[in-house]
């Protein structure tokens, strides 16, 4: 019996799905002593899932609004895990996954008063950081160091990525800027949670800070990563001393931080008693990071190409983004809103009919949309029908989902960081719902949280932390070096994706269960800060939005 393992509003549609062969067509929900029937239903007609060999017959309890801990029970199939109904189904995870980043933090040390059990010694202090080979110019020859501290580790490693910093700022701050009212009132106990400062706020200006740092005062270029030569080893981040780099900026690098620093300086505007200075010193890194990029339009950060003419080779993630032309769409969006000059809007204008998608780490014009859409920008008048079509298209396609969840779309969903995918598409129905106030676009963002908590064909909720059945060794150093058995809390796995690229022994290789819960999985069990924004983004809309 699959179903979100954290739970259901009281007043929301709740479904689970009973996998495999049953010959029973009636379903009970149980108190949680496993013995009290509360409700009875009938299990759905019996579907194939199109990424697997699965089949699911749906059990649709939503007719049951009562508060409480309960369980669902299939004669012949078993019983789930225990559930709650209640009135903060998302609360948990919401907190959760925003907390995550305070662990994913750089340079500092986690204390136990904010860190519980997983506080650990600061790692990677990131203050002298090599100029690489492919990063020497006039101004900086190789071997030269700057200061690169703070920020958040991407990922399962410790490097730090400009392009992928790019994606998970604009997201969260996206959601704040979508829901200030909402955020005001969130604590994580962090450090700064006793500013004036919301707590998102300050988790973000923390990886701000080490985004400043990442662009050259010389020329306004930002160096494309923070990085080793390769990767460290499944060790604590106190333990890790290889030497760290700075390498080539790009143009993909100059346009995201340009993006976010654009953004940033808009919201932190409203902060200048607390953070003086601060939007003042973004918004000009913007404008020079957007100079850079005008007079360097092409240029990618290619690997094999760099391996080929400079030394030590970098073998860490690349992030090797080649098309721009989204890069540029978003870059100009949050200038153009920040500063209303002119030259932003003409390159906002340019590209306002290019093709738009699912935001990814290389793929970002739609942030750009949920901007101009945010601000009720006539620009953005062609965009509202464009974002309300998707989601509308997302619908149809949920209705054929042997899950019925948004999830699920085609087998491209199940790609590397796929649950980032779910989570994306829970905030394009969000920001449908935000467009039209048509409560049918929660409904079915909602189907997606339900995915990523264990509405799936693998039965994983897949936050750490939250759930019955959670990743308990997923590819993230700290938590497989910490020798504490339960990982660090409120990340967010990648989940099923059909590629396995790291060849490690799979108990199940279709498209939707080819995951894994073993420390080897990189491409299905590995943790990413871009993974963790959009989870942060649905779950504290959810819970803002519950009211309605
Ligand atoms: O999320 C990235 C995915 O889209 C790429 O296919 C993959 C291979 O290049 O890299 C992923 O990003 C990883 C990055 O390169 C290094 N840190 C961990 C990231 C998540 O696995």
């Amino acid at each position: 019996v699959r179903l979100n393992q954290a739970g259901f509003y009281t007043s929301a549609p709740k479904t689970a799905l009973v996998t495999g062969r049953v010959a029973a067509t009636a379903f009970y929900v149980l108190a949680a002593n496993g013995k009290d029937t509360v409700f009875t239903g009938q299990l759905g007609e019996e579907k194939q899932s199109a990424y697997s060999s699965t089949t699911t017959r749906a059990a649709d309890f939503s007719a049951l609004q009562k508060k409480g801990r309960f369980m669902l029970a299939v004669p012949g199939a078993g019983r789930s895990y225990t559930f709650e109904i209640g009135d903060n189904a998302a609360a948990q995870t919401a907190i959760a996954s925003l907390k995550g980043y305070y662990y994913q933090r750089a340079s500092m040390p986690l204390e136990e008063r904010y860190a519980g059990t997983w506080h650990r010694p600061a790692g990677h202090p990131d203050t002298a950081v090599l100029i690489h080979a492919s990063a020497a110019d006039g101004h900086r020859p190789e071997g030269a160091v700057i200061a690169a501290s703070g920020g958040w580790y991407d990922a399962g490693d410790y490097n730090k990525y400009i392009v992928n910093s790019g994606i998970t700022m604009g997201t969260l701050l996206a959601a704040y800027e979508d829901f200030p009212a909402w955020f005001k009132n969130v604590r994580t106990n962090i450090p700064e949670s006793g500013n004036a400062v919301p707590d998102l706020l300050d988790e973000v200006i923390y990886n701000l800070r080490w985004m400043l740092t990442m662009q050259s005062p010389d020329d306004g270029g930002v160096y494309h990563k923070c990085t080793n030569a390769t990767f460290d080893k499944m060790i604590m981040p106190a333990m890790a001393t290889a030497p760290r780099y700075v390498v080539q900026k790009s143009t993909a690098a100059a346009l995201d931080f340009a993006a976010v620093t654009a953004q940033a300086a808009r919201v932190l505007r409203a902060f200048e008693k607390e953070l003086p200075g601060l939007a003042d010193s973004c918004r000009r890194a913007a404008g020079k990071a957007w100079e850079w990029a005008v007079q360097h339009p092409a240029v990618t950060y290619e690997q094999d190409r760099l391996n080929e003419q400079f030394k030590p080779a970098i073998s860490t993630g690349a992030y090797g983004d080649r098309h721009f032309a989204d890069e540029w769409l978003w870059a100009a969006a949050e200038l153009y809103v920040t500063t209303r000059q002119e030259q932003y809007r003409a390159v906002v204008e340019r590209h306002l009919n290019d093709s738009v998608g699912l935001p990814t780490w290389s793929n970002v014009g739609m942030l750009a949309y949920y901007t101009l859409l945010r601000q009720g920008n006539r620009l953005a008048a062609p965009l509202k029908s464009r974002v309300i079509s998707m989601a509308d298209r997302y619908i149809e396609k949920a209705q054929n989902n042997a899950f019925g969840t948004v999830m699920g779309q085609s087998a491209r969903d199940f790609n590397w960081g796929g649950n980032a995918n779910a989570a994306n598409q829970g905030i394009l129905l969000v920001r449908a719902y935000l467009l039209t106030g048509n409560k049918k676009y929660i409904d079915y963002a909602l189907t997606n949280f339900d995915y990523l908590l264990g509405r799936n064909a693998t039965g994983y909720s897949f936050v750490t932390g939250v759930g019955s059945k959670t990743p308990m060794f997923p590819h993230h150093r700290p938590s497989i070096a910490d020798g504490i058995a339960a990982p660090v809390p409120g990340l967010l796995a990648g989940g099923p994706n059909k590629g396995m690229q790291d060849k490690c022994v799979y108990a199940f290789t279709e498209t939707e269960t080819a995951y894994e819960d073993v420390e080897c999985s990189y491409a299905s069990n590995e943790i990413a800060i871009n993974w963790n924004a959009p989870l942060v983004y649905l779950a504290h809309a959810l819970e803002a939005l519950k009211e309605k």
